[in-house]
């Protein structure tokens, strides 16, 4: 029966077809409709051509370890990968590398500060540049691996129909149908965070109809390749020129037909379905000093044993059994978050790309924009998870030798930026990695702050590599930024905020914290340009604005938020009682980084220099303090300040000019300052202008360019929108857009260990739910009437409205 109606089907789809098409494009004849999952990325053709391609339409899959991107292409298919740790440079590229310190260079610190005290910001710019810069020279760079291909000989993608290429948020799987002579084809992949493998599995509905020819490619030349017996071996061991030894392993399983094995290959014919997994693995090991290497080393694992010890163990599983581990996995992350805010049809049932170019063109798709926040939570899985380094400036995908910035760690937002969301949207575990990855930078930061500031504690600058480069970059305004490490060091007091872990703290987040006080501590000096008697950070440059300066609003601020949030937390421990009263009498004499100037703005510098609506794109810094920092909040700050923020944010976050990474943080500081009607428009925004066909997130207008921290800052502001915690209270519908008029989300996370459900109708609160995990006792506050009640200790307490918009507690 089955056969009479696939004949019957082929015959349909031969009469069907028009004049063959390029061997890559797909017959649009009997097209896929949606895939059963509504959180889904999907398309009716393969992404095209690596070279012009990759960023915009390759689909993403990874285990924080191995990242991988997919094509979809029926007869020559590609995945492309790499793993995190492929960081080429450092010691291993010149033995005398010192993490890009210059040593001494703090004696020439004083120079620099009498410039600028003496009103020279030129001079001091000059001198700094020639003494307190890095040294650069073998930074290194984060890189793409190489490509694995699966050719499909005798396959004709002209002939195939019902093609759909997807990427199911819901099931955190990949895939690719197709019809091709009746027969339906199925392919799935993933990477797995328990098995450490990639696997790719190959279906079809007849036995007997796989026929493959398995091989890859290395994009570094010297790497071998071989195979024998069904396993693909890529090695690059011993590298000279600062490579990072690296193997990659494929192992190809099949189940009915034959395998042969070639020189470089492996072949497959006849087969009912066919397994890859694949293990790729560095000798890089998150170790500042060994014995046998001393400082710098970075070194130690071994590639060959890991990957000889992840395909082993995984191959002796079946593919069913590899799905249900990786699902359980992710499942037990990505399921915490549930959202709804409208569903389009039928817009919904077109594919990803149609959808895009239509809501360029003013379409609403108002589940499309609830796509691209839970494709954030997705790449935070992918990108981020534990025993490895955190998300980089791609997340952890990068097919190239030279990505842009190296694709780096940016200190000046944008790997904090990677983190903004982890915490609010359930994924704790994801944020972990950065608070490891900042306890390991205490030792070389140490260095850098001894060498280059004569300071105590520990530091890092602009441009971080995980080769222990801490030092400034090599121009200095733009490379230096005194105030990166106790910015990251104060998301580890975040993550203790959310989790109330008090364990954490101790072992994990306080020592990060009290490093970067330290530091801050012995970095600031009176300000000998005012007189004034107050402590600032000098020099000090607010990120890529101006010139270096004394006492910028960001050092400032962020100076007051270290200082708090580790005199805070030396008494929750009871610890550093010395420590923590320097720490309070440094802040009592702290310039104040919330300075009004003479148009009524939030001043960016000590100085009233502000020039009104200069419409910079890249950072807002001086709002630091509004988001991502706790300080400000309508709830309680002084509306001069609230007012200060909004007219400096008027002047800066105009429509449709900024940068990719930085629309979503425009619209969450609006949404900090519970503004709904100025967010919705940097949603449309960034969905008009800066995402690509697969959701990325371009960093430029122009020439697209992937730099994964917008997306993850969208996914950060719309959980914003619906509730915020930083003000030690719960705030919900603090900026809901009214073009969000009714739904739901649960699961969200608030400081003080509580976990948030809100629906909404009509743009009012409808219910919301309180998980209380810790019992405080906190405020709860409706943003929009102002209504506050307290919170009880009970764990589930449910709220909604009168009709006069008061908060009223419902019976649980
Ligand atoms: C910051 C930004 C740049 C770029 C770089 C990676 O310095 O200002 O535009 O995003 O990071």
């Amino acid at each position: 029966m089955k056969s009479t109606l696939k004949k019957t089907a082929t015959l349909i789809v031969l009469f069907l077809l028009t004049s063959s098409a390029s061997l890559r494009a797909v017959s649009h004849i009997d097209q896929a409709g949606p895939p059963a999952n509504k959180f889904s990325l999907w398309y009716h053709q393969p992404a095209g051509d690596i070279s012009s391609k990759w960023e915009s339409e390759w689909l993403p899959l990874g285990n924080g370890f191995i990242g991988a991107m997919f094509q979809g292409s029926v007869d020559l298919e590609c995945i492309q990968f790499t793993e995190k740790t492929l960081w080429d440079g450092g010691r291993k590229a010149n033995p005398n590398y010192f993490g890009g310190n210059k040593r001494g260079a703090y004696t020439h610190l004083k120079g620099v500060r009498d410039l600028l005290f003496a009103g020279n910001p030129e001079g001091a710019s000059a001198e700094a540049n020639a003494w307190l810069t890095g040294d650069s020279s073998t930074y290194g760079c984060f890189r793409g691996i190489g490509e694995l291909f699966i050719t499909s000989p005798g396959f004709s993608t002209a002939t195939v129909s019902g093609y759909r290429r997807e990427l199911d948020l819901e099931d955190g799987v990949g895939r690719v149908e197709f019809n091709y002579k009746g027969d339906k084809y199925t392919r799935e992949y993933f990477v797995s965070f328990p098995d450490k493998v990639m696997v790719l599995n190959f279906d079809c509905d007849e036995p007997g109809k796989l026929n493959f020819n398995i091989n890859w490619k290395s994009i570094h030349r010297g790497a071998a390749i071989s195979a024998s017996d069904g396993l693909l071996l890529m090695t690059a061991l011993n590298r000279t020129h600062g490579g990072m030894d690296f193997q990659a392993r494929a192992k190809v399983i099949n189940h009915g037909g034959s395998m042969s094995t070639g020189r470089n290959s492996v072949n497959i014919t006849g087969a009912d379905s066919v397994m890859i997994i694949v293990s790729v693995a560095t000798e890089y090991k998150n170790v500042f000093s060994t014995p046998e290497i001393g400082q710098y080393a970075y070194v130690g694992n071994d590639p060959v044993a890991i990957t000889t010890d992840a395909i082993n163990a995984a191959s002796g599983k079946s593919y069913a059994r590899l799905l249900f581990s990786h699902q359980k996995d992710y499942k037990n992350l990505y399921n915490r978050v549930k959202i709804d805010i409208g569903e389009n049809s039928p817009q919904m049932d077109k594919p990803t790309d149609k959808r895009l170019s239509e809501y360029k063109a003013g379409e609403t798709d108002n589940h499309l924009e609830a796509l691209l926040f839970q494709y954030g939570r997705y790449m935070l899985i992918a990108s981020s998870r534990e025993g490895t380094l955190p998300a980089n400036l791609q997340g952890i995908w990068c097919e190239k030798i030279k990505p842009p910035w190296h694709s780096d760690y940016h200190f000046n937002i944008n790997v904090q930026q990677n983190y903004m969301p982890a915490l609010i949207n359930n994924l704790a575990e994801c944020n972990v990695p950065f608070i490891d990855y900042l306890y390991s930078l205490m030792e070389p930061g140490a260095i850098s702050a001894r060498e280059h500031y004569n300071a105590s504690g520990w530091t890092v600058s602009t441009e971080n590599s995980p080769l222990g480069h801490t030092a400034p970059g090599d121009s200095f305004s733009w490379g230096c930024m005194p105030m990166a490490g106790a910015w990251a060091a104060w998301h580890a007091w975040e993550h203790y905020l959310y989790t109330q872990d008090e364990d954490f703290l101790r072992n994990k987040a306080y020592p990060v914290m009290k490093g970067a006080a330290e530091f801050v501590a012995d970095y600031l000096v009176y300000d000998l340009l005012n007189n004034d008697g107050t402590l600032v950070s000098v020099p000090s440059y607010s990120p890529e604005h101006g010139e270096l300066s004394v006492g910028v609003a960001m050092d400032q601020q962020i100076a007051w938020a270290i200082f708090t949030a580790t005199i805070e937390a030396s008494e929750i421990l009871g610890v550093d009682v010395t420590f923590r009263n320097v720490l309070i009498e440094k802040k009592s004499k702290l310039s104040d980084g919330l300075r009004i100037g003479k148009y009524g703005q939030l001043q960016e510098w000590k100085e009233d220099i502000d020039i009104p609506n200069n419409n910079y794109p890249a950072h807002v810094a001086h709002l630091w303090a509004l988001y991502p920092g706790n300080q400000l909040s309508p709830a309680h700050s002084p509306q001069k300040i609230i007012d200060g923020a909004k007219l400096a944010l008027e002047w800066r976050g105009v429509f449709s000019k900024t940068m990719g990474y930085q629309i979503a943080k425009r619209g969450n500081c609006w949404a900090r300052l519970w503004e709904k009607d100025r967010v919705y428009q940097y949603i449309r925004d960034q969905l008009n202008n800066m995402t690509m066909n697969n959701l990325f997130c371009s960093h430029d207008r122009g020439p697209k360019k992937f730099q994964i921290d917008g997306n993850f800052a969208y996914t950060c502001e719309v959980a914003e929108f619906f509730m915020q915690s930083h003000a030690g209270e719960i705030d919900l519908l603090p900026a809901l857009p009214d073009e969000w008029p009714a739904g739901y989300v649960k699961g969200l996370r608030a400081q003080g260990n509580y976990e948030i459900d809100v629906k909404w109708r009509n743009g009012k609160l409808a219910i919301a739910t309180v998980h209380s995990y810790s019992g405080l006792k906190r405020k709860i506050r409706y943003v929009p009437t102002g209504s506050v009640l307290t919170l009880t200790s009970d764990p589930v307490q449910n709220f909604s409205i009168d009709g006069k918009g008061n908060l009223i507690a419902l019976g649980h």
